[in-house]
């Protein structure tokens, strides 16, 4: 049993690198032209998916574990409390698979409840930070002897056309975090209708979404006194610099996040403290900036328990079960085909 558990492991490590190298360049390419893209339009943005390099990636487990920032250690005590629940709902030993898997601490909960009740799981954690994926598919190896991970480094969607087919057995889908909330409504919904379709009768899904809430509790959360999440928000421009040759001088620009009530979203900008012109060598390209111009990098929608029945509607699932902490800071809901 050891001996096989062991040989999974190597199976894990060989098959990953090879994804990541597939995978380089081709984020390389979007990276770039997604930059140029952004830059040179009216108003400018950056897509937020280009948050999470390895510096990105840490600085986001740091903003995890910041006081102001309650949707972590909300969800990880929601998961503590229906773990339980979730295993009785889903039945049947599932394949375990999560999107955006990051560090997988608090796919722990959920691992260590299907174990408990099954005696194995099969788990295929799915991240595009293939740094993050190494290290959590080790950890997770490590702790947990009867599990099997089968790891891929891609965007979601392609990971999910990816997934390894387990005969006779059903699949739940985590997604976390209220990553949701960092697509618009209806792409939120469009996805949920991509996955129900990939997923089959047996499949289901468990989100975590973030509820609405009063602003000055989400202005707080997305912008903290350590001034952990400015970092986190620069440092898409601290790449640029890396990456592509860039010259931002990052104390040239302000964090700003803001709470839009009528949109329900959160959304961080940059903000040109003054007029200037920053050149981009890879991309040939000179980007001017008026004072007071901002660069759009970041909505995190939320959502009103109306509004998630909605998404479940408008993606075809069935919200079979619905837990939350005691103040309704947060969501965990489990929706079926
Ligand atoms: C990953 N995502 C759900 C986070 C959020 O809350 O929208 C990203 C984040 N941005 C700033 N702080 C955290």
């Amino acid at each position: 049993m050891r001996r096989a558990i062991e040989e999974e492991r190597f199976v894990l490590v060989d098959s990953l690198s090879r994804e990541v190298r597939a995978d380089a360049k081709r984020a390389d390419d979007d990276f770039r032209e997604s930059v140029r893209a952004g830059l040179t339009a009216t108003p400018k943005s950056l897509s937020c998916r280009h948050f999470y390099d390895a510096e990105g990636s840490a600085l986001f487990e740091q903003i995890c574990a910041l006081p102001e920032y309650y949707p972590t250690r909300t969800e990880a005590a929601i998961l503590r409390a229906c773990a339980s629940d979730v295993v009785e709902c889903v039945g049947a030993a599932p394949q375990l698979v999560e999107l955006g898997s990051g560090s997988a601490e608090k796919t722990r909960i959920l691992i260590r409840a299907f174990l408990e009740r099954h005696g194995e799981l099969g788990f295929v954690p799915i991240d595009i930070s293939p740094d993050a994926l190494v290290q959590s598919s080790y950890a997770l190896l490590n702790d947990f002897p009867a599990l099997d991970v089968h790891a891929i480094a891609a965007q979601y969607v392609d990971g999910i056309a990816g997934l390894p087919v387990v005969e006779g057995s059903s699949r739940l889908v985590l997604w976390l975090g209220s990553s949701i909330g960092n697509a618009d409504r209806a792409e939120a919904a469009a996805f949920l209708t991509q996955l129900h379709r990939s997923l089959g009768e047996q499949g289901a899904m468990l989100v975590g979404i973030d509820l609405r809430k009063d602003a000055s509790v989400l202005e707080r959360a997305y912008d903290d006194a350590a001034g952990v999440t400015a970092r986190f928000n620069k440092n898409l421009l601290a790449r640029i610099n890396r990456e592509l040759g860039g010259a931002f001088d990052l104390d040239r620009f302000e964090h700003r996040a803001t709470y839009d009530a009528e949109l329900g979203r959160v959304e961080m900008h940059l903000v040109a403290r003054d007029e200037m012109t920053v050149p981009i060598r890879a991309l040939e390209l000179d980007v001017a900036f008026r004072a007071g111009e901002s660069i759009h990098t970041e909505n995190s929608y939320k959502y009103s328990t109306d509004e998630i029945q909605e998404l479940a509607d408008a993606s075809g699932f069935r919200l079979e079960a619905q837990w939350f902490d005691e103040s309704k800071l947060f969501s965990v809901n489990l929706l079926r085909p």
